[in-house]
C-alpha cells in the first residue's frame, strides 16, 4: 500500500499557531519510507517550520521529482498544492508554476539523484534564473528508491553496502548553487532539527532562489562504515559555521549568546534572523569568501553546515522579467491581448 491516511481527530489541547492551526494541520499521509530514514526527519522539520511561520496551507505549492525523497511531499502539508513530476524535471515544472502564479510560496523537494544526476541541467537553470523558491535536496549519496546505486554526490572512495568503492568525483550542490547565483545557500543534516527548522523557515521567507542541501542518511543502503553519508560519519565530521534563529517580529528574544558573536539581519517581512557565529571569521554575506572556505574545509574532510551564504537584497525571476504585479494567471483576456491595432504597430516596426 503506498497511500495511508491519518485519522483526523487530535487532542483538543494541542498547541495552535496564530492562524488557529495545530501541527496536525500541516501533516500529510503516513510515511511509507524505511523506519529511520533521514528523509522522514526532514518532513517533520518542514511541518514544524510551516507551523511556526503561520503559513496558510493553501498558499504553498510543494513540487518534487521521483525518488524516496520526492515521495516525501505526500507526508507533509496535506492541504497544500502538490505536484509529483518526472525524475529530474521538478525545476522546470516549478519555474512554470511560479511564472503563472507568483503569489504562492514554492517548495521544491528533490534527491541527490533527482537533482545532481538526471536533473542536473534543470537544477542549474532553475537556480540561475532566480526562481523565488526554497529548493531542498535530501542528499543520501545514493539512489535509494532503486536500491542503492551511487549517485553523483557520492564521495570518491566512499564504499557501497556491497563493498565496492566509488571512483568518480562528487558534485557539490552547495558550491554549485553559489556559483550559479542562489541568493540563500545552506547545508544541514537531517539529524539536527535545531539547525534545520530555522534554516527552512528562513529559506521559505527568502524572496529569491534559496537552496538547502540536507544530508539525509539512507538507512537501507548507505549507512554502513565506509559511507560518507552515514549518521556516524556526518556526526563526527559536522562543522557548523553558525547557528540561525528565525525571530517572528512579535516574538521576544530568548536566545542567549556571548556578546559579539551574534549578528542580526532584518528581512523584508519585518522578521529577523539572528546568526550566532560559531567560527568568528566566517562571513555569510561574502560569496567568494564562503566558496573558498567551503573548498578549504572539504579538502580536510569536514562537512560544513549552517547558513553558508545569503544575499540580503535578492532579486527574483519576476523582477528580471519585469512582469506585472498581478499574477499572470489572474489577468483576463482583455489585459492579456493588446488588440489588433497594437499588433499592427509591432508588425510595422519589424518590416
Ligand atoms: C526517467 C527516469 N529514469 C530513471 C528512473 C529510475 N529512478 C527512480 S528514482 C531514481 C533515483 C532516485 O534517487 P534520489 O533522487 O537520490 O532519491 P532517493 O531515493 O535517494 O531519495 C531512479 C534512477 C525513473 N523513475 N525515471
Ligand atoms: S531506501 Fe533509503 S532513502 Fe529510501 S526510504 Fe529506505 S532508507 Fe530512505
Ligand atoms: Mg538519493
Amino acid at each position: 500500500m503506498t497511500y495511508l491516511t491519518k485519522p483526523k481527530f487530535h487532542h483538543p489541547a494541542l498547541p495552535k499557531n496564530n492562524l488557529g492551526f495545530t501541527h496536525r494541520d500541516y501533516e500529510g499521509s503516513i510515511s511509507t519510507l524505511c523506519a529511520g530514514c533521514g528523509h522522514d526527519s526532514i518532513s517533520s522539520a518542514v511541518i514544524q517550520a510551516c507551523f511556526e511561520l503561520n503559513i496558510e496551507p493553501h498558499r504553498l505549492a510543494k513540487l518534487s521529482g521521483i525518488g524516496c525523497s520526492s515521495k516525501t511531499p505526500d507526508y507533509f502539508l496535506g492541504q497544500s498544492h502538490g505536484f509529483n513530476s518526472v525524475h529530474g524535471r521538478m525545476p522546470s515544472v516549478l519555474t512554470g508554476a511560479n511564472l503563472a502564479n507568483k503569489d504562492l510560496i514554492y517548495l521544491g523537494v528533490s534527491g541527490d539523484g533527482d537533482s545532481a544526476s538526471i536533473g542536473l541541467g534543470q537544477f542549474v537553470h532553475c537556480v540561475r534564473r532566480g526562481v523565488n523558491m526554497l529548493y531542498i535536496t535530501e542528499n543520501n549519496g545514493v539512489y535509494g528508491l532503486t536500491k542503492g546505486q551511487f549517485s553523483a554526490t557520492a564521495d570518491k572512495g566512499s564504499k557501497s553496502k556491497a563493498g565496492g568503492a566509488n571512483n568518480d568525483s562528487p558534485l557539490d550542490l552547495v558550491g554549485m548553487a553559489m556559483l550559479i547565483g542562489a541568493t540563500f545557500v545552506a547545508r544541514s543534516f537531517s539529524g539536527d532539527k535545531q539547525q534545520l527548522v530555522p534554516l527552512i523557515m528562513a529559506g521559505l521567507s527568502h524572496p529569491g532562489p534559496a537552496f538547502i542541501d540536507v544530508i539525509s542518511p539512507c538507512v537501507a543502503f548507505n549507512n554502513h562504515p565506509g559511507s560518507t553519508k552515514s549518521f556516524d560519519f556526518v556526526r563526527e565530521h559536522n562543522e557548523a559555521v553558525n547557528r540561525l534563529d528565525y525571530m517572528d517580529p512579535r516574538a521576544t528574544i530568548t536566545v542567549d549568546y556571548a556578546p559579539g558573536t551574534v549578528s542580526e539581519v532584518t528581512l523584508h517581512d519585518g522578521s529577523t534572523l539572528r546568526l550566532a557565529k560559531l567560527h568568528p571569521e566566517y562571513d555569510p554575506h561574502d560569496r567568494i569568501g564562503a566558496m573558498t572556505y567551503m573548498q578549504q574545509r572539504a579538502s580536510v574532510g569536514e562537512v560544513v553546515t549552517g547558513l553558508i551564504y545569503m544575499d540580503p537584497a535578492p532579486r527574483d525571476m519576476h523582477a528580471a522579467l519585469n512582469t506585472v504585479d498581478v499574477p499572470l494567471n489572474r489577468l483576463n483576456e482583455k489585459e492579456l491581448c493588446p488588440g489588433s491595432a497594437a499588433l499592427e504597430k509591432i508588425n510595422a516596426s519589424l518590416r
